[in-house]
């Protein structure tokens, strides 16, 4: 029997600004990469396919407007976290001097109504999004991205430091640079491997600085003395696709030094590993990388680990690229040819083929905990689904599934000694994604798109977890009791006052 979660164990759930907030020009905003993005490749496939849909994204869930009725319905779940981005362009929409104090203002009213609800911010500082005017100077792969940064971390320590004692950097730099520097899956679309390159060197160094604000910011008082500041990584382990082969075990070694070492190792070690300082070779970048910055990565190395575990990665050699598998179809999110990730036929997918295998998140986070010995938080776990709503709300045994498999694991990992101090699912409620749209649903709590009201209804996981905080636990498949938590949901939605905004 595994031994409950710690009682100050953070049940969370995280999401994203620009997936959730809308008001894209409201309160002084300006726009962002992602709303030139979405403007520009605006694209909706028929209805019920499991394919890209990039729409708008100007109210998304209208988290702008909704965020104090949002923040009563976590208190109904219980959650005691809430990981979300600050808008870079809501704070800094012309420059990077002059912020806009109707921008840090409307932050500073969600973090106290998520306080007043009994729930930690857990503020990321960067989530892919780089205000238009950053980007049109060069965004995060140039050096002009430092300073910009360093102000922006500033000023949020400064005002939001009081609501939180857990930040992060950056959300999934990996998934980031890799799609929209060696891809043109996301803004800026550059698809340019030296570009690709410097933006690791700039967001690796970004981290830095921001350690350095949060240690000034806790000299003045602004952030409390026992505050962490964490990076937050998306590594996919690598399994190999045959263990008894010797090119598929080189493999996942090389993919784990990019995949893994590449993006934690320099603000968790202070060190960049040998593939980087050979893309530099390669790519004439020797100017870049100064001194005084290693200097500082080295000297102001995070304090935690945040993991957004969603798939584990199996690692083929491209000795087999002519053999009868189904490879990842996308090679162009790749750092390198010399891994390749396939689908083997008897393993458990989500319809946008992302594969199911809960076993490896307490299998690698030892990794993670001997390689950097740092805490660990999960913060994004979660399934994407067609959901159909029906009496009002949503019956999802199947993100119960998904999610109690998971949790479970991070129990068992805690058990075997691993220091998990939270768990943050993804996600609160349904928003825009990035590779489904508003089609691909991950909340706990439904929005009503497909009506345009936005109105938020329960879906039974939200009970569930509501279930796993009162307990202290995740459960057995055998006791989890489905009809219990479609019960209650329906019973909320006819009864509970959260649900009509105007409470
Ligand atoms: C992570 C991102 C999130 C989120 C999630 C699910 O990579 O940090 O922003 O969207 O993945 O991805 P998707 O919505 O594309 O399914």
């Amino acid at each position: 029997m595994l031994k409950k979660f710690p009682k100050n164990f953070i049940f969370s759930t995280s999401t994203c600004s620009y997936q959730i907030e809308g008001g894209r020009l409201l309160g002084g905003r300006k726009h962002s990469n992602w709303d030139k993005f979405t403007i520009e490749n605006y694209h909706i496939p028929p209805e019920g396919v499991a394919e890209r849909e990039i729409a708008s994204i100007d109210i998304a869930a209208d988290y702008f407007h909704r965020y104090k009725e949002d923040a009563k319905i976590m208190k109904e779940i219980g959650v005691n976290g809430f990981a979300y981005n600050m808008d870079w362009a809501r704070i800094f929409p012309d420059n990077e001097n002059d912020f806009n104090e109707e921008g840090i203002k409307f932050y500073e009213e969600v973090f106290k109504s998520l306080n007043e609800n009994g729930i930690k911010p857990i503020p990321i500082l960067y989530h892919w999004d780089s205000p238009l005017w950053l980007e049109e100077k060069g965004g995060t792969s140039s050096r002009v991205f430092l300073n910009a940064f360093r102000n922006f971390s500033k000023i949020l320590f400064k005002r939001l430091g009081k609501y939180t004692d857990i930040w992060y950097v950056s959300d999934e730099n990996s998934s980031y640079t890799t799609s929209a520097y060696l891809d043109d899956y996301n803004p800026p679309q550059k698809k340019d491997e030296k570009e690709f390159w410097k933006a690791i060197y700039y967001l690796s160094i970004s981290g830095a600085i921001a350690k350095e604000e949060f240690d000034k910011a806790k000299e003045k008082g602004y952030v409390s003395k026992d505050a962490i500041l964490g990076i937050d990584h998306d590594w996919n382990p690598a399994i190999p696709y045959d263990k008894n082969d010797e090119d598929d075990l080189k493999a996942c070694e090389i993919f784990d030094e990019y995949n893994l070492d590449l993006f934690l190792n320099p603000n968790m070690l202070g060190i960049f590993p040998n593939c980087f300082y050979e893309a530099i070779e390669k790519f004439n970048l020797s100017d870049m990388v100064l001194e005084e910055d290693l200097n500082l990565m080295k000297k102001k190395t995070l304090d935690l680990i945040g993991w957004n575990y969603y798939r584990p990665a199996i690692i083929a050699s491209p000795k087999r690229l002519n053999e009868n598998i189904e490879w990842h179809n996308n090679p162009g999110h790749f750092i390198t040819k010399e891994a390749w990730i396939v689908y083997p036929k008897n393993e458990r997918y989500t319809a946008w083929k992302w594969l199911i295998k809960p076993e490896y998140l307490s299998i690698a986070s030892h990794v993670l905990w001997e390689k950097y010995n740092k805490p660990l938080m999960i913060l994004e776990n979660g399934i994407g689904y067609f959901d159909e709503r029906k009496d009002g709300i949503v019956r999802d045994d199947y993100r119960i599934d998904y999610l109690n498999e998971h949790l479970l694991e991070v129990q068992k990992a805690i058990n075997e000694g691993v220091p998990f101090i939270g768990y943050s699912l993804w996600t609160y409620c349904d928003i825009f994604s990035p590779s489904g749209g508003y089609r691909k649903k991950y909340g706990l709590v439904g929005v009503d798109f497909e009506n345009k009201t936005l109105d938020r209804f329960p879906k039974s996981s939200m009970y569930w977890y509501k279930d796993v905080i009162n307990n202290l636990r995740a459960f057995d498949k055998d006791e989890l009791n489905y009809n219990k938590y479609y019960n209650e949901a329906l019973k909320s939605f006819k009864t509970n006052k959260i649900w009509n905004k105007n409470n």
